[in-house]
Formats: structure tokens, sequence, C-alpha cells
């Protein structure tokens, strides 16, 4: 089924695309036995982990993300990165994964049992899509929860930290150094200018070229190369619904724009799904 309808057409409110689409939207959702989804921070919005586009605040107020997620940042400033990463993950840790993620789940399950399969690729670094159960087939920017040498690459256990991810920290904190070299530690997560993991890339780009459906949920689509692994659906004529409130760089390779919360949409979607 060639699916006419671009989203340049569709941005109507997200519940009347996906009534209207129903049976479009329902049918794709229900016949689908390979879906790839690639998530991005909008996934994590409802449970609490703010976004990448959103404003920062507190001791990190001046700067905005992509400033701070370099290495000439954390050169220039490691105590003011390296607060940035702890405090990150004690909110991660404060808060739970959302009706979306627990979609995804449920999704994965269903087609497990009937000899299908649903791959999730985030670009996320939280664990909200573990938590809740799912097998998470590749994280594209690494982990915020694991951490290694900045110089010679040794990994590094470290205590949780114990910020109040709701509040931001009084002053920044040096990093721990690396037991081996003495460099500063730092987050498994990729910064701009890095390279992504490759083997989490090319599997992420083998479960997208042998989809049947591709599900592009709460990004914006900006950040490279990961943004362009949907597009290689395209190379077969798969279906591509993107689950976003707002428009995105993506939204005009889509077939179907549900216009609205993962939160609200993934969990119709999957009832789609199931729905016998
Ligand atoms: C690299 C880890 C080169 C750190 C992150 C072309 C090709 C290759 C590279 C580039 C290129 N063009 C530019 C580049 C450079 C750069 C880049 O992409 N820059 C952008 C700004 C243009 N890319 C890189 O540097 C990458 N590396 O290219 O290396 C290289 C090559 C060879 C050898 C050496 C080097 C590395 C990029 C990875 C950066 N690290 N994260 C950390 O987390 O601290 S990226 C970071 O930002 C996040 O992980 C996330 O992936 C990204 C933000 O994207 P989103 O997830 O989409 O989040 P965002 O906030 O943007 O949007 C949220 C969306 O959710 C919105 O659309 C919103 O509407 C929606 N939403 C909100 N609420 C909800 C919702 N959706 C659903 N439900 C809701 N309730
Ligand atoms: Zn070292």
């Amino acid at each position: 089924m060639t699916l006419t309808l671009r989203c340049a057409a569709a941005t109507v409110e997200s519940m009347q695309v996906l009534q209207e689409m129903t049976d479009d939207v329902a049918s794709l959702a229900r016949d689908a036995q390979k879906v790839a989804v690639l998530t991005g921070a909008g996934i994590s919005a409802e449970s609490g982990v703010p976004t990448f586009r959103e404003v920062q605040t507190g001791l990190w107020e001046r700067f905005s993300a992509q400033d701070l997620a370099t290495t000439d940042a954390f050169s220039a400033n490691p105590a003011l990165v390296w607060t940035w990463y702890r405090w990150r993950q004690s909110l991660i840790r404060q808060v739970e994964p959302n009706p979306g993620h627990i979609a995804l789940v449920e999704w994965q399950r269903h087609l497990a049992e009937r000899g299908g399969r649903l791959t999730i690729a985030t670009q996320n670094v939280d664990d909200l899509h573990e938590r809740a159960g799912a097998r998470v087939l590749a994280h594209l920017h690494g982990s915020i929860f694991t951490h290694r040498c900045a110089e010679c690459g040794t990994a590094a256990q470290l205590p949780d930290p114990t910020y109040n991810g709701f509040e931001s920290p009084p002053e920044p904190e040096e990093p721990p150094v690396c037991q081996d070299c003495g460099a500063h530690i730092r987050p498994d997560v990729v910064w701009f200018g890095e390279m992504l993991p490759m083997e989490a890339f090319e599997a992420t780009a083998a479960t997208i070229r042998n989809a049947d459906l591709v599900i592009v949920a709460g990004t914006s689509g900006i950040v490279q190369p990961a943004a362009s692994l949907p597009l290689l659906a395209l190379e077969r004529g798969t279906p591509l619904i993107e689950v976003n409130p707002e428009l995105t760089e993506l939204s005009e390779t889509m077939d179907y724009c549900l216009r609205g919360s993962s939160g609200s949409l993934l969990p119709a979607l999957v009832s789609a799904a199931a729905a016998q």
C-alpha cells in the first residue's frame, strides 16, 4: 500500500488525525510484523526528563544543552559539565517510565508472541525504556549511567550521585580522576563532534531497512546522523509514522504525523495493533 498522505497536508490535531485515519493507521499497526522504533528526548518528557531543546536552569542557565554536550566544554569547565551529567543522572533515577515507554513494551511482547518483532533504537541516554521492561537494540548516543576515563578509556565504577534532580545543585563538583592515568572521568555519552557507536548505528540501520513499519517518536530530527536513519525506510517504501506534538525536520518524509504526545498516542497505536 503506497501511503499518499504526506504530513505537510496532515498537520491536524493528533486524535483527529488518528481517528480520521483509524482504518489506515490501525491496519498498518495491526498488519506490521517487523516494527522499527526510533525514539528521542520527547518520549521521556512526560516522565519529567527535560528535552534537549528546553532552556537549562540553575548552574547551567547560561548554557544550552548543546553547549555543554561537547569535549570542549568538558575540557574548559570539567566541574560544570560533570555536575550537569551527575544531576541529570539523579533526576532520571527520581522519575518513572511513562505510558509511552510502557506501550512500546506491550507492542514488543505482542509481536514476540506471534513470531514478529519490535526493535527500539533510542537517542536518549536515560534507561526509561529498560526500566519499563523493553529490550533496547541501541543507545545511539550512549548512556548517562556508565563512565570512563576521558584519556585512556578505562571504565570507572562510581557510586550513584545523590543530587535532588528537582533542584539545581548549589555548586559544581570536580569529576573523579582515573585510577590508571589520572585524567578526568567522563560520562559514556556521545558528545557533539564525536562518532556514534558504529555497531549501534549499523544495527539500527539494518532493522529500519528490514522493517515493515517505522515509528519515529519524540524526536525533533535535528541531530545527525541519528536523525537520518528513518530515511532508510524510503528505500523500500516502508510506511513511516511520526508521533510528536510538533512539526519536525522529519515530518515531510513521514506518511503519517500523529500530532500529540507519545504518552497518549503510542498506547492508542498499540491497542490498534493488538485488536483482532
Ligand atoms: C558526529 C548525548 C562527526 C549527550 C547527544 C551531519 C552528519 C553528521 C553530523 C552532523 C551533521 N550535521 C551536523 C552535525 C554535527 C552534529 C549535529 O547533529 N548537530 C546538530 C545540532 C545540527 N552531530 C554530531 O556532532 C554527532 N557526531 O557527527 O560526529 C564525526 C564523524 C567522524 C569522526 C568524528 C566525528 C553526535 C551527535 C550526538 C550528540 N549527543 N546526546 C547528552 O545527552 O548530553 S544528542 C542529544 O540531542 C540527545 O541525545 C538527542 O539525541 C538530541 C536531541 O534530539 P531529540 O532527541 O530529538 O530531542 P530534542 O530536544 O531535539 O526534541 C525533542 C522532541 O520531542 C521535539 O520534537 C518535541 O516536540 C518532542 N516532544 C516533546 N514532548 C513530547 C514530544 N514528543 C512526543 N511526546 C511528548 N510528550
Ligand atoms: Zn585513564
